[in-house]
């Protein structure tokens, strides 16, 4: 039997935390793509519960599976959610968005009891920064938000997909990659990309992760804040 990767450790253990009745908060990428995996097998053993989806790509995902999902404006509260991330550091503090559904997990995860952030090894640093931080914009002036971001000295890509057109989130927003390398403060930075008219949000997740599940070898470490 092939050993399982760090990502599949820690995507399903993180089940775990689902009881029956809850609602859940589905995040996207390859991680929580066990995760969901495993909750779709626990579904067809009779779990129950309802899911929150956080991108196009996690709901055809969660269909295929047999998982109930419904709107977030459906429910009160979401129960847990569990999500993966690009990069997490001591406090909690997370870089998310590599996989474009940084909006929709904010807002999830905002409206969630409990956020567990399952990840591999690699994605643990003492401080983030090192991966480009996304950065959600409406398409009317886009250009004239990479200026200002530019004359702050934050330099930033726009995101192409493969047929080098802009890549489009769900909300039809296009998303900068800034490459920024360490981030002194990610609160002030946060503060400051919040005040700017046209971004509609970030990939700095601050406050919002209770627990992370790091997959090693053949052992998930848990981490409390
Ligand atoms: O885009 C996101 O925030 C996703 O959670 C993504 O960052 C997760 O990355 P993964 O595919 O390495 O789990």
């Amino acid at each position: 039997k092939h050993s399982k990767s760090e990502k599949q450790i820690a995507g399903e253990k993180a089940t775990d935390y689902i009881k029956d009745g809850m609602v859940v908060g589905l995040g996207t990428g390859s991680t929580v793509y066990y995760t969901i995996k495993r909750l779709g097998t626990l579904v067809k053993k009779g779990l129950k519960i309802e899911a929150v989806s956080t991108s196009s790509a996690t709901t055809k995902l969660a269909k295929s599976l047999g998982i109930p999902l419904v709107s977030a404006n459906d429910v009160s509260r979401i129960d847990v959610t569990i999500d993966g991330a690009d990069e997490i550091d001591p406090r909690f503090y997370a870089i998310k968005g590599g996989g474009g559904a940084l909006l929709y997990e904010k807002i999830v995860a905002t409206i969630s009891r409990k956020v567990i952030c399952v990840v591999d090894s690699t994605k643990l640093t003492n401080q983030i920064g090192r991966f480009p931080l996304p950065v959600e914009v409406v398409p009317f002036a886009y250009k004239h938000v990479l200026k200002k971001l530019a004359k702050n000295g934050l330099e930033a890509t726009l995101r192409l997909n493969e047929d080098k057109k802009p890549y489009l989130t769900d909300e039809k927003n296009m998303i900068l990659d800034l490459r920024l390398g360490r981030i002194e403060s990610p609160t002030e930075l946060a503060d400051w990309l919040n005040g700017i008219p046209g971004i509609v949000e970030h990939g700095l997740f601050i406050d919002l992760i209770n627990e992370v599940m790091v997959g090693e070898k053949n052992l998930c470490k848990i981490l409390k804040r």
